[in-house]
């Protein structure tokens, strides 16, 4: 595999110790490092590796705050390189007052969905109340990893090297989209499509899952099923099922179904014939492998009470059909064991701009088919750094029909789920 380099840029005040994080990192004067402002004229580059993070190119760009003679050129290329990092590192000299830069830089960067982390730069050994009133004067740190440390200290190398590697996620991170394929097997993808679904192609995460199974050498195979007549107890309904299963020349290994179906699925599928959903596929794959957290977060729904909120979150702003899953399924499933709940919806972009996150008890976030890892990790980050759970659609419905469903639609992804009383 092609490994790209995850570009990690140091941004700050001037004299705030960024040259000095930049030489701890690299370990070598990469960076002139002098108390007369406005030193580092331009960004700086190294390319390096980084032990247990592979080949990195750091940034050590220039203070923000300059104003001075070529102050908006190095504006321009310090927003410049902000685009092009995969980590943001913020470096602040908490005995300063005006923290008007480090703001600027929180917004523009969380505005891009990067993944940023606080240096507290401790020129003196300062107290913890200074560091207070910093995440006072700043609320929006409160989304985010903190380190103290002295930048000119070597020692304090191996800590910030640690800090990184313990909350960075590196876009060489391989993600396969069914681990538990194996070659030579068939998989069936039940699609059931409506009145309403476009002609012409496949949703993006059926398409993909057709793609990955044929790609490792498997079988994919779709079928269509009657969500109306199976519903309505039409016994021809599930014989063209058993049928069609009966059909192979050897067992299906495991069957990927529209969330929607769970209610027929986790009775019709036979014990030996693995269950999952699209929606939990995707979630997994877009998180990069951070399922568990969105089954962590369906336990919240059993201590929902009449004036709690809860937010349903969608990725994509998709044309809303009449039985829609977010906008209908969900909350009328809600209403109906949990009344007085209140449902909220964001829609796209909303969610970031979200003031009010702290007040849900839960999200219930789509598939997520639509956004990038880095914008789905940045929701996540913000939902974890203020203690907000979150499941999906899919570890919704399937444990919609009971706990015995969401174990089953789990086991393929290695997840045991077990049912508490
Ligand atoms: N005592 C002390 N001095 C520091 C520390 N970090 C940086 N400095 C000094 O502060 C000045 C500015 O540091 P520099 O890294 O160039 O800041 P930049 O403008 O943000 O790149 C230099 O003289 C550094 O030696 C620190 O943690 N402790
Ligand atoms: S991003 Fe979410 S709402 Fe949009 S199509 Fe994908 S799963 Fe549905
Ligand atoms: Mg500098």
């Amino acid at each position: 595999m092609l490994v790209e380099r995850d570009h990690i840029g140091i941004f700050g005040k001037m004299n705030s110790g960024k040259s000095s994080v930049m030489n701890l990192l690299t370990q070598q004067a990469t960076s002139i490092v002098d108390a007369t402002p406005g030193t580092t004229a331009d960004t700086k580059i190294a390319l390096q590796e980084i032990h247990g993070m592979g080949p990195v190119k750091l940034f050590d760009t220039a203070g923000l705050d300059e104003t001075a003679g070529l102050g908006e050129k190095k504006r321009a290329k310090v927003f410049a390189d902000l685009k092009e990092c995969d980590l943001v590192l913020l470096v602040i000299d908490p005995d300063t007052d005006d923290f008007a830069t480090e703001k600027e830089v929180l917004e523009k960067a969380r505005d891009l969905d990067k993944q940023i982390l606080v240096i507290y730069n401790r020129f003196q050994p300062i107290g913890a109340e200074r560091i207070g009133a910093v995440e006072q004067a700043i609320p929006l740190l409160r989304f985010h990893q903190k380190i103290a440390l002295v930048a000119v200290d070597k020692d304090c190398r191996a800590a910030l090297l640690e800090f990184i590697l313990a909350n960075f996620v590196s876009k060489n991170v391989k993600m396969e989209l069914f681990p538990f394929l194996e070659r030579d097997e068939f998989y069936v993808l039940n699609i059931p499509m409506d009145e309403e679904t476009p002609p012409g192609r496949y949703l993006r995460p059926q398409a993909m899952a057709e793609e990955y199974i044929t790609r490792h050498w498997a079988w994919p195979v779709s079928y269509r099923m009657d969500l109306g007549k199976a519903r309505q107890g039409d016994a021809s309904e599930r014989k063209r099922f058993d049928d069609f299963l009966n059909g192979f020349g050897k067992r299906p290994k495991a069957i990927v179904t529209d969330s929607q179906a769970m209610d027929l699925m986790h009775t019709w599928t036979p014990d030996d014939i693995m269950l999952t959903t699209f929606s939990i596929m995707m979630i997994n794959y877009v998180s990069r492998g951070r399922l568990a957290a969105f089954v962590k977060g369906i336990e919240a729904v059993d201590t929902l009470a009449a004036g709690d909120k809860v937010l349903i979150a969608e990725a994509c702003n998709h044309s809303r059909i009449a039985e829609d899953i977010g906008t209908v399924q969900i909350p009328n499933f809600i209403e109906r064991h949990w009344p007085g709940v209140q449902i909220d919806h964001n829609f796209g972009r909303e969610f970031q701009e979200n003031e009010r996150l702290q007040s849900y008890k839960l999200v219930i976030h789509c598939g997520g088919c639509m956004i990038t890892a880095q914008k789905l990790l940045a929701r996540i980050r913000d939902l974890d750094s203020i203690g907000v759970p979150y499941t999906n659609y899919g570890v919704f419905l399937s444990y919609a029909q009971g706990r015995d469903a969401l174990r089953q639609v789990l086991l393929p992804w290695g997840i045991d789920y077990h049912a508490a009383d």
